[in-house]
């Protein structure tokens, strides 16, 4: 039987451990190896300043982030779920919002579907405001329109300003 696949676009990041560069590779390997998913894509891997850290709360290490497109044939539910096991997996553990992590793997764009569910919303709603999302992103697909938002490399220089060097 043929699968129907379609495109999905994740953001990959990590800011606590020994080594963050290692865990956000060894996250995309992980990634390409899960059942119904290929890796087609991949962007640099971006060292950035933490964003959106509540005030008051300690400060954090800078992030590690990526971005990769895979083709897949799990629906957007099933994609989040292995995107979870994967996080569990590397030591992820939850306390508040944004709080310091071994691996964050969001689910950034799935094909040109709107999703607004509980616990899933796609496109993320956050992307488009993120140099740490936009700059990988625009390595490996600068023409991409994020549904709802506008085209990838329109929107880079509305993140002009945020700090992120390659790494
Ligand atoms: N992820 C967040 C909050 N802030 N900042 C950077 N630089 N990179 C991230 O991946 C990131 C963040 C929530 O997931
Ligand atoms: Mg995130
Ligand atoms: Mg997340």
């Amino acid at each position: 039987m043929l699968l129907t696949t379609v495109q999905a676009w994740i953001g990959i990041g990590a800011n606590l451990g020994e080594d963050p560069i290692g865990t956000v590779s060894d996250a995309i390997a992980a990634l390409g190896k899960q059942p119904h998913c290929r890796l087609q894509a991949q962007s640099g891997l971006y060292r950035t300043a933490p964003m959106g850290v509540a005030e008051g709360s300690d400060t954090q290490p800078d992030y590690i982030n990526a971005v990769v497109r895979i083709e897949t044939a799990l629906g957007p539910t099933l994609l989040l779920e292995t995107l979870l096991a994967i996080e569990k997996s590397f030591g992820r553990t939850r306390s508040v919002q944004n709080a310091a992590r071994t691996l964050d793997l969001d689910l950034l764009i799935y094909a040109d579907r709107i999703v607004d569910q509980h616990g899933l919303q796609v496109p993320h709603p956050r992307m488009h405001e993120r140099a740490f999302v936009l700059v990988p992103l625009a390595d490996i697909d600068p023409d991409l329109a994020i549904p709802g938002k506008g085209i990838v490399k329109t929107l880079l220089p509305g993140v002009a300003t945020q700090v992120i060097t390659p790494v």
